[in-house]
Formats: structure tokens, C-alpha cells, sequence
């Protein structure tokens, strides 16, 4: 906690600059706080510390924390984070429905809301097993939740239904580490933000999704007249604004370009083959190849062929591969643009390819580093294994020795995590509507806005018993709930986030929940000994507990942690794992001999990749493949969706804050001057959106930031769910669906 000496003056002009979409420095709020509790910025996966100014009991102001990463700059969604927590509409009471979906939500005690749960879970539960319930989960939720779910339905209930948004999100990362580098998490941090002389971002609108990072991009590239900005996005969007080439080129043709930069680099000899003959092995499928297999494969790629593919100009293509290969340290970003996408994992290893081509890895500046969505999709659900077909800490549940070593931490008789991964979201609803799932509970995330093709997955809402815990009146979700539990919000609790760069942040609990809201890790403990789960197996006074023990079961293995006790965290703005002791600072380059700790420091070579068994990274050889839908006569446009800066998702916080709701008070449609002029649509126009799923009326917003053929919505609002617009198409690997992509009409409405 620091002083209230400490305090930075609140800035009327701090506050006006990041509204503007300008992080800034300086404090929000009330200047007369007399204590300030450390935290994380409740938002996006850059993960900003704060300090929370909190007097009287209330919590009243906030700053950046000059200590984290952030060095003090938060953008305007942190900046106005406080006064989300005394939202009017905060759900502040248990409530039921007790006659089913058509009957009202209604407030009742805890007791009585727990029961009317729990019996419904213990019937389903008695009467058809343990793959009748489901837990859907969230990287919004604490470590401390997530860990302490999976292994409540994995270890307790012998329930491998555990999934939750990231899903929708990294899944497709993570399968591209996984498959490249046979372990989860990138081996850069924001420091090589500071280092790299080339930024490749790709599907990434990073000024807009994670603004402060935008912010220290933007200043590397103000440092030094030879650092180059490459942004590769079908949109003409804000983070474009510092780019030295932007490439506007056709929605899902991603893997062609990565390919055909792939050519171009070994065509003119700019690959290091020092590097990739030492560290790599070349792989078609499951298949071993050689260098000259793949660069046979390569002929497919080169410009003039990627130039037809994209809409790009192959002039362009080879500009940009040289850029990339040439610099001395090229560090590539990239989001959703490339992760959801029906081959979004194949995207992420051609990304991973060119670095490992070129030899820019494992250096200050030089590395792929996958931006995180969520405040806790990496610490939370990534490294905690809360999806269906993981264990915690890289483990997966196909492998039975994975499934013993889990089994014997948590003190189980082995064989009790079963053999078979549980269902991924998408499967999961579909079985919800059929009836096969018929009890889910639903944790820190909103699927009845967020999902795609709404239509198809609300019925699993409207089947299944659904008990939620939440913390706003108006998440849609809650349409559906039987049971709605008042979480603890924010810094109401305490526990642990980790955030993009492998750095695990505490937010200390500053004030009391809100009316009879209670903190999650206790709700999911109530229901699970309710449910017969032994007091033994989750013996936790408090999330601390929780924490201590995930880190010891961190001692060993390539995630190793065990050097960041909570005391630790109590002090520093947050620690990067691998960290083995206590004394340990944290590693920034994994893998690298001499900085990364799980590297022998008489290992033979600089790079360790001990990922692998072979200790090998794959380059593999990924063809390009269509995404799912693409324009045709009867559907002439692509329609993507994605964020603007001041909402977040389903807006149920940013829409509580006048000065953001302001900002993006609708959804709308941006289209092309050219589109629009031949549809005759002006500026603020109602415009309709038709697809193979739903119809739908926007106003319109006429700009050139998408490309000719392309429209654009965002999906905070609603009253407008576009949601229902959008196909269900997954990748075959990581199953995240293809939001990035469909084929719709476009018409100005009467
Ligand atoms: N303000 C705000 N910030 C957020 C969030 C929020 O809701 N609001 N959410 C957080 C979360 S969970 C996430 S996952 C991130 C998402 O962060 P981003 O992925 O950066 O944001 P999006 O707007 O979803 O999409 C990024 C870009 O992908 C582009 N794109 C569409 N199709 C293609 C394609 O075929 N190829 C390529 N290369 N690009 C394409 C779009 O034009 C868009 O500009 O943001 C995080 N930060
Ligand atoms: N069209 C379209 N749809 C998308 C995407 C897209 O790009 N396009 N992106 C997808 C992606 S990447 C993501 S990550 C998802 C996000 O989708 P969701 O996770 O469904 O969206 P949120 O609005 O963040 O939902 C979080 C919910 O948790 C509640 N909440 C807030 N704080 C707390 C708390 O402390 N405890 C509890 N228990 N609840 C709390 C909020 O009120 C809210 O209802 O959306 C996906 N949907
Ligand atoms: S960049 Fe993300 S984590 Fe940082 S203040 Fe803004 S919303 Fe919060
Ligand atoms: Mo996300």
C-alpha cells in the first residue's frame, strides 16, 4: 500500500488525453485517498498495474502503478474503472427462478439459492453421470477460480467438461505454441517491445485492444528513425496510423501471405541457416521432412501467386519479407485477426515459421509474441489447464502419465481423471440443446452475447440448467440463468492475474463486496462440499491457500513458478514465470542459455528449446486453406466483427460509465466510401446486414477503414446482438470458431 504523501495530483488533462485514446498518466477520481492498494486493470491482457485509492472503506481513485510494466500509464478504460464498481445495476443478491426459464429471476437468501443449485447439480449428477454437467469458465476469472474449478469438475465431480471463453480466444495460440514449440506461453515480454527495429502485427488492432502497449510501440518507433512498423490487417485501423507499410489485403488470406514471406526469405537467401538447421526439424502433418521438402512446398507461394491470393501487389509481398528477415530484431504481434479463423492454428505456426527461419527469436526484440485478449486467459486458464482437453501446467488430458501426476498431487487414486477429453465450447452448447449436458455453471463470462451464431446457441441456454455467478444486472446471460450468485468484483476480492508476457500480478482485496455479493473461490467451495466434493480434497481457508497450492505444484516442469509466494507478490507489480526460487527476478527470454532458469547453464548450445522431447522447434507446412465463407453472388461482402477502444465485449462494465458509453453508445456498420455510393448509403443511414443466419439493421458509419467489400461491426451493444449473424465454423485443431469472417448482404434499409 503506498501513502497518501505518494499521490500524483489527478489530472483534468490526463483524463481528456486518454479519452481521446491517448494512455496517460495520473491519477482518476477523488484526491483524498489515504490508503493505496496494488492491483490489475480488470480489462485487457496487457494487464496494467493500478493503485486503488480507497478512503472510508470506498474505494475512490485510481492510478497507474509506476512500478509494473505499465510504468504509471493506464488508458481511459482503466483510467475509469472505479466507479464501474458501484454501478447501479450491480447484481447485489442470490437470485432464482422457480418454475423454470418463463418464470422471473427473484432475490432469495444464499441458503436458499445454494440448495435450489446444488439439488439440481446432485440429481443430474445421481441420474446421468458426471458428463451431464459442465463447467464454462472465463479469462476474467482469478487463478485461484479457475485452478480451484478445474479441479472441482476434473478431480472431484471426474468431469472433463471444463471450458470457458478462452476458447473463443487463444485457443488457436495456444495450439500454435503447442504444436510449434511443444509448450504453451510465449518466450518474449513487453521488453523486446523496447528492443525490436521491425514490428510485424498481423490481425492485431492493437492501438484499440491494448492501448498502452500500442503507446510503447508508438514510442520505440518515435526513438529511432530505423525502426519499421509493418501492419497487416484488411482494415485501415488506428494502429495503421505508425505503420510504414500497411497491407490491406482480402479477410482470410492469411496463410498465403505468411507463405509466400516464407519465399521470398529462402528464395533470396535471407533465412539463417545457422539457426534453423541447428534448432529445427521440418514436419508435413505428422510427417518428418526436409529443408528442400519444404522449400518445394514454398514454390506454391511466390509473389505473383500470393499477390492473385491476397489482392496485394507482389512488389509489396517481397518489400515486406525483406523488411521482416533484414532488421536486426524483429518482434511479430498478433490477436484475433489471425486466432479465429477455421485454420487459425496453422496461421499461428506460419507466423512462428518465419521467425524461426530467420533466426529472430530467443534475442532482445527478436520473437513471435501472441497478445493476450483477457486479464487471465494465460495465467488463469492456459496455465491452470481449464479447458477440455488440458490438465494444469501443459498437461493434457490424453496423455495418462499427465493425467497420474495430476492425480497424485491432488492425492486421488489414479485413474480418476477420466481417459476422454471433455467437450469444447461449441460442442458443449450443441450438447446442452440436445439435452446430453443438462447442468452447466457459468463463471465471469457472458455466452448468451458473446457466442457466435446465437440463434443455434441459446437453445442450449434455454435446455440446460444454467447456475451463473456474475456481477452485473445486465449480462444477457442472465435471461437464461436458474440460479444468478453476486460475485465479488475487481478489488472487492483478492487473487492472482497473469497477463500476456508470462507476469503474474495480485490484486489485494481494498474494499468490501458490494450488498451480499461473496468472492467466487467461496461460492464454488459452498457448492462443491454441498455436492459431497470432501473438505480434504479443498481445504482452503481463502484464495491464499489456493495460490500456495498451484505454486508448490510448480516446483518442477517447464511451468515452474515455485519463487512467486504470495508474500512476493504482496511487494512487486508482478513476477514473469519461469521462476524457481525465491530469490529468482523472472525470466524475460525463455529458453535462452544464461536467462532462462530451466536452461542448464552448461548447456551446450545458446537456445534450448526443451519444449520438445528433441529439443527441436517444427517448422511446419501449412498450405493455404479458404476460411469457411467466403463472398459470392448471393452473399457479396465479408462481414468481420471486432473491439472498439472505450467498450469492452459485452459492455455490462463500460456501458455503466457515461464517459465510455458516450464515446460508442450503438453498434454500428462501417463501410467503404466506394460500397457505400454504389448502395447509395450515407453517413448514419440504416443499413441491413443479411446473412445465411439472420437479418439485422445498423446505422452506418461511411469511412475508408475497411477495405472495398468488407464491413465491419463491433459487438458491445445488446439491443443489437450481431452475434446472430455469424456461422459457428471452427478450427479443426484448437475448435475456436471463426468470428473474423462471413458472407453477408448489405442494403440500405427502409
Ligand atoms: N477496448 C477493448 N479492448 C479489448 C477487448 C475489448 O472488448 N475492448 N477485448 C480483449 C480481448 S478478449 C481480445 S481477444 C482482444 C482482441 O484484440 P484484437 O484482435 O486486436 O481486436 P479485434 O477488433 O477483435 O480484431 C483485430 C483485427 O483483426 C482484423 N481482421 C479481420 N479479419 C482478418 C483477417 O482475415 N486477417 C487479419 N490479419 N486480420 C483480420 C480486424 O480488421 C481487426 O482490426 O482485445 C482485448 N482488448
Ligand atoms: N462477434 C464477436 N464475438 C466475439 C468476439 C469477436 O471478436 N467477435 N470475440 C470473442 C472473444 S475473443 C472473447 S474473449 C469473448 C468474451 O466474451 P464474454 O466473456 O462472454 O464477454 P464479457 O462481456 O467480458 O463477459 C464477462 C461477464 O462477466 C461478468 N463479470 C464481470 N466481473 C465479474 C466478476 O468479478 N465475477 C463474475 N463472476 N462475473 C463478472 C460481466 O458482467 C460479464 O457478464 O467474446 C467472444 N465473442
Ligand atoms: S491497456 Fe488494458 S490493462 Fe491497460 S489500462 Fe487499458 S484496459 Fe486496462
Ligand atoms: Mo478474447
Amino acid at each position: 500500500m503506498a501513502t497518501r504523501r505518494e499521490f500524483i495530483k489527478g489530472s483534468a488533462a490526463a483524463v481528456a488525453l486518454s479519452v481521446m485514446g491517448v494512455p496517460a498518466f495520473g491519477a482518476q477520481g477523488d484526491t483524498q485517498a489515504d490508503t493505496w492498494v496494488k492491483g490489475v486493470c480488470r480489462y485487457c491482457g496487457t494487464g496494467c498495474g493500478v493503485l486503488i485509492g480507497v478512503r472510508d472503506g470506498r474505494a475512490v481513485a485510481i492510478k497507474g502503478d509506476p512500478n509494473n510494466h505499465n510504468q504509471g500509464v493506464l488508458c481511459q478504460k482503466g483510467m475509469l474503472l472505479v466507479p464501474v464498481i458501484y454501478a447501479k445495476d450491480r447484481l447485489v443478491r442470490p437470485h432464482i427462478r422457480k418454475n423454470g426459464k418463463s418464470s422471473p429471476l427473484e432475490p432469495v437468501s444464499w441458503e436458499e439459492a445454494m440448495k435450489f443449485a446444488t439439488d439440481k447439480f446432485a440429481q443430474v449428477l445421481k441420474e446421468d453421470g458426471p458428463n451431464a454437467v459442465a463447467y464454462y469458465g472465463s479469462g476474467q476469472a482469478l487463478t485461484e477460480e479457475s485452478y480451484l474449478a478445474n479441479k472441482i469438475w476434473k478431480g472431484g465431480f471426474k468431469s472433463n467438461n471444463v471450458d470457458g471463453n478462452p476458447r473463443l480466444c487463444m485457443a488457436s495460440a495456444v495450439g500454435g505454441y503447442m504444436s510449434t514449440f511443444g509448450k504453451d506461453e510465449p518466450m518474449g515480454t513487453y521488453d523486446d517491445l523496447d528492443n525490436a527495429t521491425c514490428f510485424f502485427i498481423i490481425g492485431s488492432n492493437t492501438s484499440e485492444a491494448h492501448p498502452v502497449l500500442f503507446q510503447r510501440i508508438a514510442k520505440r518507433k518515435q526513438s529511432s528513425s530505423e525502426v519499421r512498423v509493418i501492419v497487416a490487417d484488411p482494415r485501415r485501423t488506428n494502429t495503421s496510423r505508425i505503420a510504414d507499410m500497411h497491407l490491406s489485403f482480402k479477410p482470410g488470406t492469411d496463410l498465403a501471405l505468411l507463405n509466400g514471406m516464407a519465399h521470398v526469405i529462402v528464395r533470396d537467401e535471407m533465412d539463417n541457416y545457422r539457426f534453423h538447421g541447428k534448432y529445427c526439424t521440418f514436419q508435413k502433418g505428422d510427417d518428418a521432412v526436409t529443408f528442400d521438402d519444404y522449400k518445394a512446398f514454398l514454390q506454391d507461394y511466390t509473389p505473383e501467386k500470393v499477390a492473385e491470393i491476397t489482392g496485394l501487389a507482389a512488389d509489396d509481398i517481397v518489400k515486406v519479407a525483406h523488411t521482416f528477415a533484414q532488421s536486426s530484431a524483429t518482434t511479430s504481434l498478433w490477436c484475433m485477426g489471425i486466432n479465429q479463423r477455421t485454420r487459425g492454428v496453422w496461421a499461428n505456426n506460419l507466423i512462428h515459421n518465419l521467425h524461426l527461419l530467420t533466426g529472430h527469436i530467443g534475442r532482445p526484440g527478436a520473437t513471435p509474441l501472441s497478445l493476450t485478449g483477457q486479464p487471465n486467459a494465460c495465467g488463469g486458464v492456459r496455465d491452470v489447464g481449464a479447458l477440455a482437453h488440458l490438465l494444469p501446467a501443459g498437461r493434457v488430458i490424453g496423455n495418462q502419465q499427465h493425467r497420474n501426476e495430476v492425480e497424485d498431487y491432488w492425492g486421488i487414486p489414479r485413474g480418476s481423471i477420466p481417459d476422454k477429453m471433455g467437450l469444447h465450447t461449441i460442442a458443449l452448447f450443441e450438447a446442452m440443446a440436445e439435452g446430453k449436458v443438462k447442468a452447466v455453471f457459468i463463471h465471469c463470462t457472458n455466452p448468451a452475447h458473446t457466442l457466435p451464431h446465437l440463434n443455434k446457441h441459446t437453445k442450449g441456454l434455454q435446455t440446460a440448467f444454467v447456475v451463473q455467478t456474475e456481477a452485473f444486472m445486465s449480462a444477457e446471460t442472465l435471461k437464461y440463468a436458474d440460479v444468478a450468485f453476486p460475485a465479488a468484483f475487481w478489488c472487492e476480492t483478492d487473487g492472482v492475474y497473469g497477463c500476456t508476457e508470462r507476469r503474474y500480478a495480485l490484486t489485494e482485496q481494498a474494499i468490501k463486496p458490494q450488498g451480499e455479493a461473496r468472492p467466487c473461490v467461496n461460492i464454488l467451495m459452498d457448492f462443491a462440499k454441498r455436492l459431497g466434493i470432501d473438505e480434504k480434497f479443498i481445504p482452503y481457508k481463502n484464495a491464499e491457500d489456493i495460490w500456495e497450492e498451484w505454486r508448490k505444484f510448480n516446483e518442477k516442469g517447464p511451468y515452474n513458478f515455485f519463487g512467486i509466494t504470495r508474500a512476493r507478490l504482496r511487494k512487486e507489480s508482478g513476477i514473469k514465470w519461469p521462476c524457481p526460487s525465491e530469490t529468482h527476478p523472472g525470466t524475460n527470454l525463455r529458453y535462452v542459455r544464461g536467462k532462462d532458469p530451466l536452461v542448464p547453464a552448461n548447456h551446450p548450445d545458446p537456445i534450448f528449446f526443451y519444449g520438445k522431447p528433441n529439443a527441436k522447434a517444427t517448422v511446419f507446412l501449412r498450405p493455404y486453406a479458404p476460411p469457411f465463407e467466403t463472398a459470392d453472388a448471393e452473399y457479396p461482402f465479408v462481414l468481420t466483427t471486432g473491439r472498439v477502444i472505450d467498450q469492452w465485449h459485452s459492455a455490462t462494465m463500460t456501458g455503466t460509465v457515461p464517459e465510455l458509453q458516450r464515446a460508442y453508445p450503438t453498434n454500428f456498420v462501417e463501410i467503404n466510401p466506394e460500397d457505400a455510393k454504389k448502395l447509395g448509403i450515407r453517413n448514419g443511414d440504416k443499413v441491413e446486414l443479411e446473412t445465411r443466419r439472420d437479418k439485422m439493421v445498423l446505422p452506418a458509419v461511411v469511412t475508408d477503414v475497411c477495405m472495398p467489400g468488407l464491413v465491419f461491426t463491433p459487438f458491445f451493444d445488446k439491443n443489437l446482438l450481431v452475434n446472430k449473424l455469424l456461422h459457428d465454423a471452427v478450427d479443426a485443431v484448437s475448435k475456436e470458431p471463426e468470428y473474423k469472417i462471413c458472407a453477408t448482404r448489405v442494403r440500405k434499409a427502409s
